[in-house]
C-alpha cells in the first residue's frame, strides 16, 4: 500500500525542513503540508498543501480520509516564551491538537505520528548536567507543562490502546531556512542574522546560559530515524531524550568572530532568562543512542560555518 504522510503546523522551523526532506524520499505528492497559514514559496510550489487548525478534529480528520493519511507528524505548537503571555492559548493548541492526533491513531484511523517535546519538560530541580533519560521533572513554564502531559498521554495512548506514536525531547534548533517564533533558544538562530545584516547582536540571555542545542539537519536527521525505526526497538514511548551540543552566548559570539572579527555582543536578559535557568544545561541521550542508533553530526563550529555560509549566500542574492 502506497503512503501518505500528513505535516501538521508544516510552515513552521522544523515543519518546512521536514516537509521539504519527506518530499524528496516519498515523492512530492505523498506528502501533505498543513498549516494554519501559507508557507514559503518552494514548500507551497512542491506538494499539496491545506489550510489546517491543528485544533479542529472535523477539518483534520476531512483531511485524513481525503489523502488516506496513515502517518501523521503534528508540529504545531507555542513555544515557551509565547507560551508565557498566552497560558490558557498555548494549553489549547499544544493539548487538543494532540488529542486530536492520538484519538485517529486510536480510532486506527493512521498507522503513525510523530509528536515533538523538549527540553522545556524539565525543571529548576532537574539534575542540570548530563540530564538523565528518567529524572525529577517539574517544569515551570506553560510550554513545559504542555510538553510533560503531553508525553504523559502518548505513553497512556501507546499502552492502553496500542497506538504507535513516537516522540523527542529537541533542544534548542538552529537553521537558516526558516526562523524560529516565540522560542527561549531563538537567540542562537537570530544572533547570525544579526552578526550579517547588522554586525551587532543584543542578546536576551545572559552570556554564561549554557544550553542544549541541535544543528537543524540533525533534528530532522533524528526525526525520520526514530519513525522508521522498528516498532520494538523504540521502547520509550513517552519521549527520549537528544543531544548534540551544549553553549552560552559567550561562546557562539566567539565562534561567529572567527568568521567576522568586529562582530560585537552585548547583553539585555529579559524574561526569557528565568525560563532558560530553569531547562537543563547538557542531556544525557545514551537511550536514543542505544534503542535506534542516534548520533548527532554538527558541533558548533560545523553549525557556525553552515549558518554563515547560507546566510551569507541568501543575502547576496536577495541584493
Ligand atoms: C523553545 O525555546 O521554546 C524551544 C524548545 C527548547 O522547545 N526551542
Amino acid at each position: 500500500m502506497e503512503k501518505y504522510i500528513l505535516i501538521i503546523g508544516a510552515c513552521g522551523q522544523i515543519g518546512t525542513e521536514l516537509t521539504m526532506t519527506l518530499r524528496k524520499k516519498y515523492g512530492n505528492d505523498h506528502v501533505i503540508a498543513s498549516d494554519i497559514r501559507e508557507g514559503n514559496e518552494t514548500l507551497m510550489n512542491s506538494g499539496p498543501f491545506e489550510i489546517l487548525d491543528a485544533t479542529d478534529s472535523n477539518a483534520l480528520e476531512e483531511i485524513i480520509a481525503y489523502y488516506e493519511i496513515s502517518e501523521i507528524y503534528l508540529m504545531a505548537a507555542m513555544l515557551s516564551a509565547t507560551a508565557e503571555k498566552f497560558p490558557m492559548r498555548a494549553w489549547n493548541l499544544n493539548m487538543n491538537s494532540l488529542f486530536n492526533v492520538l484519538n485517529l491513531g486510536k480510532e486506527k484511523k493512521v498507522d503513525k505520528i510523530f509528536w515533538p517535546s523538549s527540553i522545556a519538560v524539565f525543571g529548576p530541580n532537574t539534575p542540570k548536567e548530563a540530564t538523565p533519560q528518567n529524572t525529577i521533572m517539574e517544569p515551570s513554564t506553560v510550554y513545559g507543562i504542555s510538553k510533560q502531559s503531553g508525553e504523559r498521554w502518548c505513553e497512556y495512548y501507546f499502552k492502553n490502546f496500542d497506538v504507535d506514536v513516537r516522540s523527542i525531547r529537541y533542544p534548542g534548533l538552529i537553521s537558516w531556512k526558516t526562523m524560529p517564533g516565540g522560542g527561549t533558544t531563538d537567540y542562537a538562530v537570530e544572533i547570525y542574522h544579526k552578526a550579517l545584516e547588522e554586525g551587532t547582536y543584543n542578546c536576551f540571555l545572559k552570556k554564561d546560559t549554557v544550553l542544549p542545542m541541535m544543528y537543524m539537519d540533525d533534528a530532522i536527521k533524528a526525526t525520520l530515524q526514530i519513525m522508521e525505526a522498528d516498532a520494538e526497538d523504540i521502547k520509550v514511548r513517552s519521549s527520549y531524550n537528544l543531544a548534540a551540543m551544549s553553549f552560552k552566548p559567550e561562546d557562539i559570539a566567539q565562534n561567529i568572530q572567527q568568521h567576522i572579527p568586529d562582530f560585537t555582543i552585548t547583553y539585555e536578559p529579559d524574561f526569557r532568562q528565568a525560563i532558560a535557568d530553569s531547562w537543563p544545561s547538557s542531556i544525557d541521550d545514551s537511550d536514543a543512542r542505544a534503542d535506534w542508533g542516534w548520533k548527532a553530526d554538527f558541533d558548533l563550529d560545523k553549525t557556525t560555518a553552515t549558518m554563515l555560509s547560507n546566510l551569507k549566500k541568501n543575502k547576496a542574492e536577495a541584493e
